[in-house]
Parts: C-alpha cells; sequence; structure tokens
C-alpha cells in the first residue's frame, strides 16, 4: 500500500473529481461507467434512463442493524446501481453512503471466485484453485474423521454478522445435527444480557418503537454515537429535539456529531458511566426526588430480602406454599405490618429491616440505597472529572418529565459494563422513567417479528444432538488448561462464516495460536479478509444480492430481498452450501428441503399468523409492516416480562450466559455498584507502561470491515488513522498526520495519527473496521485485551490500555 500525504483526508476534494474518480472505480469493476448512471444520485424508485432495466427489492443486512430495503437496479443481468426504496413509513424511506455501493461490492475485485486451498503457510496468500466438489468432500471426510477420533464437538464453527438471516446462519443448524461446537464471539453480550432480567425487554419483541422518542422531554444520548452507527435512527432524536423542542444530553468521552448538537454534553472519564448513574440517583434521593411511589408499584422495591442468603422472603417461608411452586410468590409487608403477596397488598412497605417468622430480612430499596449512598456526588465527580453541579443537573432533567435514556455499546465494551448497565437502569427506575410515552429507548425497541439472528428453535432442531456454545474470549482465558468449565476444549476443525474473526475479535495474537491445534480451517466469505487469507480452505459465498431471503432488523417491516443476478463466478449461497454439507454428513432429516420451507418455519408463529404475515405474500408485496403504530411503550400496563413481572434493580438470581468454571459473588452482583475498568484504568500498575486508554470509533463508511475496500468510500478516508488529543501527541514528538506505532505487550500496530480536539487527553480513538493488510505495520485488533469477568463472557473492546511513540518510516 501506498501511503502518501496528499490524499482526499487532506486535500479538499470537489464533486467533480469525487465524480471522475468514482467512473475510473466502475470502469475497472467491469461495468460501464454509464451503467453506474454517471450521477451519484439519491433517486428514488425510477429506472435509468435506458430501457431493459430492472428493479428488484435487496435488503441491507451486514451488522449495522438499520435493515434498509432497497432498489436493486439490474440492467443486461448486472446489478448497476442500488437507490432508496420508498416504504409505506417516511421513516424508513431510507439509505446510507454505504447502502448505495452495494454494486461496487457485488463487483469487487477481492470477491472470492472459486473455492481454494491453501499453497503455502497459513495466511501467506498462495492459493490453488479446487473444484467445489474437493473442497467439500475435503471438509466432509476431515469431519468425519475428527468425529471418530475425538467426538462431534471438536468440530466447531463460527458465525458473525455479514449476513444477518436465517438463511445464511443455516450453519448453525448444521452444527446442531451434527452435535458440534458453536463458538461465539460473545459480542454485545453486556447490551443484550442487561436488558431481560432487569427490564423484561431485550432489543427484541415487545419494545417501545422509535416513533415514540418524539414524546421525550429528555434524550439522554449515553455511550452511544448514533450519527456514525445508527444513522436512520439518529433523525428521530433530532426530530424531538429540533421539532418537538426536547432537550439532548449526551454523555460521552469524545465530543462525537451527536455532542455537537446536545443541549449538555458531557464528556466523562472512560469507563466511570456506572458511578456517575449511582451519584445521580444518590441526588434525586437525597433531594426527595425519588418517584417512590413509582418503586412501590412497578419495581421489586418492596420485596423483602432474606439477610441469610439474599434470596427473596417468599410464601413457602412462612409456611404458606410449597417452594418451586407457581403459587410461591414474593412476600412483602403492609405499613400495619401485615404480610401478603407483592402486588396483592395495596401499599405495602419499601423501606426497613425487619424480622419476620424468625427472618431477618430487608426491602430490596433499602438494600438499593445502601449502594447508592455510598455515591455522593462530590466523590463520584473526583472518578468521572464530572463536575458537582453538572451531576446535579444530570439528575434533575432525569427525573423532570419523561424521558428516552438511550444507551450504547460504549457502556457495553468495557468489563464493568454490566454493573454500569443495572446502574444506570436503576437510576431510571428511581427517576420513575418506564411505562409512559417519552420513555422507549434503544434497547427496548423492534419489529414483533424480527427476522434476523436465527431463533434458537430454528438452529436446534428436535431430535438432533445439539451443540455446545463456548464464548470465544471466555475460550482465550480457558485454552492454556484445555477446560472450559466441566468441558473439554479440543477444537480440531472450525468453519468460519458470516465473520472477519481477525478483523473484528479480541485477542488476535491468541486467536493465530488457538488456531495451531486447529487442523482444518474453513472460511466461507465473500470478499478475501484476513481470515479468509488465513484458511485451509476458502469458499466462495455469494453476495446477498445474489439469492433469495428476508429480513426486517431495527425497521417495524419484514422486507424481501429477492434475488437480483445470478451469483457470480462460482460463488454460492450460504443456505446452497451447507445444504451441500448437510448431505454429504449424512443428516438431511434436519435440513430444510429449500429457502420457502425455511422461511415457511420462521412464519410459523402465532404473531405472524395474528398478521397473517406468510413467505408467499411478502414474495407478493415486497414488504409487510409488522405493527402499527410505532410508539409501543414498555411497561404502559405497569408489567414487565421479568420472573417477578416488575423492574428488577436487585437480582434474586443472577442469569448467566455462559459457564466456563468462573466464580461469582452473588451477594456483590445482585445490585448495581461501580468498580474501575479490569485493564483501563489510571491506578492499574499497567498504566505506568501503558497511560493510554485504546478504544475505537464506528466509522460511517464502514460497517466492521465491511465496505472497507469499497474505492467509494476510500475516496473519504483512504488509510487507518487514529484520533489523538495534540496535548499527548506534542508529548511525544508527534505531528498532526504523522506515522506513529501504537503497542502494549500483546501486540503493535503503526498507523498515521490525526489531532482532534475533541478526543480526552489520555484516549487514542481508531476508525473502526480497517483489515489487517490496510495498516503499514501489525494491527490493532492484536492489541485488544481479552479479561472475561464472572457475569458476561463479552468482548471487552474498550477495555484496553496502550503506549504509542513516532514510528520510523
Ligand atoms: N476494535 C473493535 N472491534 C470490534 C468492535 C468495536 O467496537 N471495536 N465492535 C464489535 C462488534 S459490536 C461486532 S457486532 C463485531 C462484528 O464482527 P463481524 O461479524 O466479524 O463483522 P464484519 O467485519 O462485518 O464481518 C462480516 C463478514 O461477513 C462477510 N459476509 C458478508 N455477507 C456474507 C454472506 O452472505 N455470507 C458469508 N459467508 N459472509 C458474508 C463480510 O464480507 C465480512 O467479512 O465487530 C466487533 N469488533
Ligand atoms: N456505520 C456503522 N454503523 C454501525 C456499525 C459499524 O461498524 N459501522 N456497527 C453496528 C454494531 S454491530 C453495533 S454493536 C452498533 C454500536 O454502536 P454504538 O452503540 O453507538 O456503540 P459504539 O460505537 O461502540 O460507541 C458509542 C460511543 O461510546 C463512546 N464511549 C466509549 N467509551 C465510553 C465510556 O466509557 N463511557 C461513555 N459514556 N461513552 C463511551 C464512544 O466514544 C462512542 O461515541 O453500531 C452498529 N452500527
Ligand atoms: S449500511 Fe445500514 S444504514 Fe446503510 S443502507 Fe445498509 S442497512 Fe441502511
Ligand atoms: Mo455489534
Amino acid at each position: 500500500m501506498e501511503h502518501t500525504h496528499g490524499t482526499v483526508l487532506n486535500t479538499a476534494i470537489g464533486r467533480r473529481s469525487f465524480l471522475k474518480g468514482s467512473a475510473a472505480v466502475a470502469v475497472a469493476a467491469g461495468i460501464g461507467a454509464s451503467a453506474l448512471g454517471g450521477e451519484f444520485a439519491f433517486a428514488d424508485e425510477t429506472p435509468l434512463n435506458s430501457t431493459g432495466e430492472t428493479v428488484k427489492p435487496g435488503t441491507c443486512r451486514g451488522g449495522c442493524g438499520a435493515g434498509c430495503q432497497m432498489n436493486v437496479h439490474v440492467r443486461d443481468g448486472k446489478i448497476v446501481k442500488t437507490s432508496r426504496k420508498q416504504q409505506t413509513d417516511p421513516d424508513v424511506t431510507r439509505i446510507c453512503n454505504k447502502g448505495l455501493t452495494h454494486a461496487l461490492r457485488v463487483y469487487a475485485e477481492d470477491r472470492l471466485k472459486h473455492p481454494m486451498k491453501r499453497a503455502g503457510e497459513r495466511g501467506e496468500g498462495k492459493w490453488e484453485q479446487i473444484s467445489w466438489d474437493e473442497a467439500i468432500t475435503t471438509i466432509s471426510d476431515k469431519w468425519t474423521e475428527v468425529d471418530e477420533k475425538y467426538g462431534p464437538r471438536s468440530n466447531a464453527f463460527l458465525c458473525g454478522s455479514g449476513n444477518i438471516t436465517p438463511d445464511s446462519q443455516h450453519g448453525k443448524r448444521l452444527c446442531a445435527a451434527m452435535g458440534g461446537t458453536m463458538l461465539d464471539a460473545a459480542q454485545d453480550r453486556v447490551f443484550y444480557a442487561a436488558f431481560p432480567p432487569i427490564v423484561g425487554a431485550a432489543k427484541g419483541p415487545g419494545g417501545s418503537g422509535r416513533g415514540d422518542i418524539k414524546n421525550a422531554k429528555h434524550v439522554f444520548i449515553w455511550g452511544y454515537n448514533p450519527s456514525e452507527a445508527d444513522s436512520q435512527t439518529y433523525h428521530y432524536s433530532l426530530r424531538a429535539k429540533v421539532e418537538h423542542g426536547a432537550k439532548m444530553i449526551v454523555i460521552d468521552p469524545t465530543f462525537t456529531i451527536a455532542a455537537s448538537k446536545a443541549d449538555l454534553f458531557v464528556p466523562i472519564h472512560p469507563g466511570t458511566d456506572g458511578a456517575l448513574a449511582l451519584a445521580m440517583a444518590n441526588v434525586l434521593v437525597n433531594e426527595g426526588l425519588a418517584k417512590e411511589d413509582f418503586m412501590r408499584s412497578d419495581t421489586v422495591a418492596p420485596c423483602l430480602v432474606k439477610d441469610t442468603n439474599g434470596k427473596y422472603l417468599r410464601l413457602s417461608d412462612i409456611g404458606k406454599a410449597t417452594a418451586g411452586t407457581p403459587e410461591d410468590k414474593c412476600v412483602v409487608q403492609a405499613e400495619d405490618g401485615t404480610l401478603g403477596v407483592l402486588g396483592e397488598i395495596p401499599n405495602p412497605v419499601i423501606h426497613g429491616t425487619f424480622t419476620v417468622e424468625g427472618q431477618a430480612v430487608t426491602t430490596a430499596y433499602d438494600l438499593l440505597l445502601e449502594r447508592v449512598a455510598e455515591w455522593t456526588p462530590e466523590r463520584a465527580s473526583e472518578i468521572c472529572d464530572v463536575p458537582v453541579d453538572t451531576i446535579k443537573e444530570l439528575a434533575y432533567m432525569a427525573q423532570d418529565g419523561h424521558n428516552s435514556i438511550n444507551m450504547g455499546l460504549g457502556l457495553d465494551h468495557l468489563t464493568n459494563g454490566m454493573a454500569t448497565f443495572s446502574s444506570v437502569l436503576a437510576m431510571c427506575m428511581i427517576a420513575g422513567q418506564f411505562g409512559h410515552p417519552g420513555n422507549s429507548a434503544k434497547g427496548t425497541w423492534r419489529g414483533e417479528i424480527a427476522i434476523g439472528w436465527m431463533p434458537y428453535g430454528l438452529a436446534n432442531p428436535k431430535g438432533a444432538p445439539g451443540s455446545q456454545t463456548f464464548y470465544s474470549p471466555a475460550l482465550l482465558n480457558c485454552m492454556e488448561s484445555g477446560k472450559y468449565g466441566e468441558k473439554d476444549i479440543n477444537i480440531k476443525t472450525l468453519y468460519i462464516w458470516d465473520h472477519n474473526l481477525f478483523g473484528t475479535q479480541v485477542g488476535g495474537v491468541k486467536w493465530r495460536k488457538f488456531l495451531e491445534n486447529v487442523e482444518l480451517l474453513v472460511v466461507a466469505d465473500v470478499v478475501m479478509t484476513s481470515t479468509a487469507n488465513y484458511a485451509d480452505i476458502v469458499l466462495p459465498v455469494c453476495h446477498y444480492f445474489e439469492c433469495e431471503s428476508a429480513s426486517g432488523d431495527d425497521t417495524r417491516y419484514v422486507f424481501y430481498n429477492a434475488k437480483s443476478a445470478e451469483p457470480l463466478y462460482e460463488s454460492k449461497s450460504d443456505f446452497e452450501i451447507f445444504k451441500t454439507l448437510f448431505e454429504k454428513m449424512d443428516v438431511l432429516e434436519y435440513d430444510f428441503e429449500d429457502i420457502d420451507a425455511l422461511m415457511g418455519t420462521v412464519f410459523n408463529n402465532p404473531v405472524a399468523q395474528r398478521i397473517n404475515l406468510t413467505w408467499d405474500r411478502l414474495k407478493k408485496e415486497g414488504s409487510i409492516l409488522t405493527f402499527e403504530p410505532d410508539e409501543r411503550i414498555t411497561g404502559c400496563e405497569g408489567t414487565y416480562g421479568t420472573p417477578t413481572g416488575r423492574l428488577q434493580f436487585y437480582q434474586e438470581s443472577i442469569p448467566l450466559d455462559t459457564d466456563y468454571g468462573q466464580k461469582i459473588d452473588f451477594m456483590k452482583e445482585r445490585l448495581p455498584y461501580w468498580e474501575p475498568p479490569m485493564e483501563a484504568w489510571k491506578e492499574n500498575p499497567l498504566a505506568e507502561k501503558y497511560p493510554l486508554v485504546f478504544t475505537s470509533e464506528r466509522s460511517k463508511y464502514k460497517v466492521h470491515t465491511q465496505y472497507t475496500r469499497v474505492p467509494w468510500l476510500l475516496e473519504f478516508e483512504d488509510e487507518p488513522y487514529v484520533a489523538v488529543n495534540p496535548a499527548d501527541c506534542q508529548a511525544r514528538g508527534i505531528a498532526d498526520g504523522d506515522y506513529i506505532r501504537m503497542f502494549n505487550d500483546r501486540g503493535t500496530c503503526t498507523l498515521r495519527a490525526r489531532y482532534n480536539n475533541g478526543i480526552r487527553p489520555g484516549m487514542v480513538v481508531i476508525d473502526h473496521g480497517w483489515d489487517l493488510n490496510q495498516f503499514v505495520e501489525g494491527f490493532y485488533c492484536d492489541l485488544l485485551g481479552y479479561n472475561v469477568t464472572a457475569v458476561v463472557a463479552n468482548s471487552y473492546y474498550f477495555d484496553t490500555l496502550i503506549q504509542m511513540e513516532k514510528a520510523n518510516i
């Protein structure tokens, strides 16, 4: 790769030169420039000016979550462009810069054309073209051999978010049919794990719609970067502010685009949000602003917790029900001391420590208040680097009117993430922010039928041996012992698809070590990624506009995706590839006959039946709205989908994502708390050597490593850089635009530094999504820490310390 200074990064680029570049790209990709229109237009349905062009529906579905359906324009069998598609809801009639470049992805130079086997060392890039038959036979023979020698669990599978549809993810079902091991990259696990036990709704069915944000008085954007990462949702927040007068509050260490639009920007010290939330709760409680009636009616505040074991006092404890039966409800106490069942006693007490039939108990609310009392605004102010007055102002805003509190993955990507989510949610409860119009937030919305990730039932067909799951960051931690909890780790083959492991997982170097024991690594992808380049066998998968499917993602729709063109070269869809493997492995009984049968099963559920959503109807109509209006409110009836039917700031039992043999301090984890991130903390002794907190920002030019080689998008940003506060650079003799080397004990990475006063001193922020061979040297994912916590074995991308120096190149 050539590294010159005068790139589009620092040279003004006009529309004319942009179009010139784009046309050149089109020719290089083997499509006439005129076929791309010569016009970078946000044209709607209108076909281009020639005859013979057809327009088909395509769904863009690679991990961004927006799920836009678009027009795919086809001429002479070639996909020539994509354009925005009109929907009944103008708010989802959208496309973005990336969605407009799919034609370039279809005809990309780095598309995998044929099955290939490695002809040199792993990663050396030497290949021999082989037939599909040889590829499939090699894989299935090895799977059979491994199965016989080590057992079925030694054949592993790993799927990411390249194409979030049940047909692409079909390999999960194959894994279950073979009794194999699913590796889970454990991305966003805290975000997904936090909501069900606490609120009862996940970012899944039953949440509030985005259209409700306009009803909020305050819109909190907390560790969330919607202008880059959620561009099709961001406008709901902006309109709440501009058209409905909401105040926007952004809590983020970085001065993001959303921060630039905020009424209040709080540049918090990274990793301290839990302390901030608890201090806000402290202000609410101490200033008499806590919504105690709401705590009493909607939360577990009145539940009596036994001192002995932290469990709720239940009817069985006072001899009135059999333990473990549905009748064994939580006991609460009325003002006059009468005992009764939660929800049945009209005005239970929420404060106090008592002895009930010889058992010492305290209300759950008082236990929460003990934790809250530790976090005076003064103490939090020092840790969070947020003034006491700002903490108070935030607390006042949090309880004033009905608010939309949107937490993003900035909170998930740190080892203290689970405690942070529970602290913020507990503060929201004390502020009474559930169940009202205006209370919807990221994390609690979506259509009722969110076609996307393969549902558990589909992935685990009845009667099949079933799979076991290992979370990969935990796996890396357990690697030396060879034991994942009680289970043996003895992975001998690995099939990766929809995923760029090296480009997106923590612990890259450790992964390479892990793979030394893997005798066959298969990667199925559309393009040659750094992971595919490391494989023993690569399989060419078609672009998703070259096969039929459906998706929905964050919209309230289910969208049809037609096959717009024939798969190029020898590529095949994942579904087709897996189908052949089902057959070869003699487990066809668990396969679906065709895509119609698979989709028929996906829609075979009461929700789809209620709205008459069938695969046939979807194929005819192209898009179907699954619920309206877009203003559902979680908890508006005062009940929540948790075990107690209430908001649970207290966890009686701690649901575990995975059991890798970890030890849990149950008493600590039951309630919100704050402690520093495991690595990225100034008092960590490692900080002397590696003083900079290394995080990433999502790029509007990429979805993870997808689009990272699309020429149009490279015109905006042609090489990786890190944004750094000038003070940190000047202290190290680094000028704006210099190449620097970032390093720690895990790895090294050389790239350009870019001065940015919006970055907190002490932080270094890379735009995420560049792939391995796009760097001058090394790779940034190799630097990432892979500590895991007892409660959630997540990938904690932001819990990393590094040092940087001017590079010698
Ligand atoms: N440093 C850092 N790293 C991160 C994050 C971060 O914030 N910072 N975020 C993390 C998060 S939250 C996530 S969700 C992950 C995402 O991690 P990944 O799921 O690995 O994301 P992608 O890089 O998009 O990789 C998807 C791959 O699927 C391929 N693909 C596209 N369509 C198809 C198809 O139809 N079939 C097949 N077989 N392949 C296809 C693409 O070419 C691409 O190589 O990244 C994580 N990595
Ligand atoms: N264009 C594009 N869009 C995407 C993706 C993509 O790769 N590209 N990926 C998609 C995926 S899989 C996901 S999971 C989402 C995630 O999207 P978001 O939820 O927005 O998550 P992040 O981008 O990880 O981080 C959000 C913000 O957290 C801030 N942050 C970092 N550390 C802290 C902290 O300690 N405290 C606080 N308060 N803030 C902090 C960062 O500065 C950043 O502004 O985006 C999705 N959308
Ligand atoms: S990348 Fe995301 S926002 Fe852009 S068109 Fe695709 S689904 Fe929509
Ligand atoms: Mo993600």
